[in-house]
């Protein structure tokens, strides 16, 4: 794929995010868009988005768990930036109209204190350049009509990345039992879903390695400093207007927003 088509496909995804309008799916085009190709495609939206002065805050991994992939039919990782638009109040208010057909979805999230850098990178490196760890909900919103794609077409699209709401209780990850930790969603005081940390790739602090592994084959390293959301540990749930969502987390309090 040459560069300008890379170009001309960054800007016709970031449209379709900034006017929530539903597009088909890049590989419906171009069947044969590998993955790597993908990411260039989601670098040149963070180009674009940079060069008006958005700020990156941080850098999600999806489709961790397996009820993710299920859901999704991809049976792979892949990872996204989350930009500082993103980022909604705990409690706060949600713009459902800027959005196509968002869903939510429980996730724990770190913070890191060390730089990390695959290839190699495991939970043990992982664990010991943890700064904290905090609850995060993540608004996914699919560019994709109904919410359909395959791998290369999700990495282009930025991992699916919307809005984050981070908040709760932060905790050094010794005092938290990770792979344990229980987490409750609600929509409407209605419990939607139910699980536990170690839904994700068995223990969350594996989803930043792997993320860390990935990103080496880029060869880039995740600075020390750096906000990581690890991947819903249940399927994500769709959200409608006037809806009230609230994640419980065991030990780490609750987090919510409201969809106007
Ligand atoms: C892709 C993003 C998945 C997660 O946490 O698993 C994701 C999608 O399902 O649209 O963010
Ligand atoms: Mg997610």
């Amino acid at each position: 794929m040459d560069q300008q088509t890379i170009k001309q496909l960054a800007a016709h995804l970031e449209d379709a995010e900034l006017n929530a309008r539903a597009i088909h799916k890049i590989t419906d085009d171009y069947p044969d868009l590998d993955v790597e190709t993908a990411y260039l495609i989601n670098e040149e939206i963070r180009h674009r988005k940079e060069s008006r002065g958005i700020k990156t805050v941080g850098i999600k991994i999806g489709l961790t768990s397996k009820a993710k992939m299920v859901q999704m039919g991809v049976g792979k990782p892949g990872f996204g930036y989350l930009y500082d638009y993103f980022a909604c109040a705990d409690g706060g208010e949600i713009e459902y109209d800027r959005l196509i057909h968002p869903k939510v979805e429980p996730e724990i999230a770190f913070v890191t204190s060390k730089e990390l850098k695959g290839p190699g990178c495991h939970i043990g490196t992982v664990l010991s350049s943890l700064e904290f760890v905090m609850p995060a909900m993540e608004i996914i919103d699919s560019r994709f009509e109904n919410f359909r794609f395959d791998l290369p077409s999700v990495a282009a699209d930025n991992s699916s990345s919307s809005r984050f709401v981070t908040g709760g209780r932060h905790r050094k990850v010794e005092e938290v039992e990770l792979k344990t930790l229980g987490v409750v969603m609600e929509t409407n005081g209605d419990i939607i879903a139910t699980g536990a940390g170690g839904a994700v790739l068995d223990h969350p602090a594996n989803a930043v390695a792997t993320l860390a592994n990935m990103l080496a084959e880029k060869g880039r390293t995740i600075p020390a400093g750096t906000f990581i959301m690890t991947g819903a540990i249940t399927a994500a749930q769709a959200v409608h207007k006037g809806d009230n969502v609230s994640v419980h987390y065991q030990g780490l309090g609750t987090i919510s927003c409201r969809f106007v």
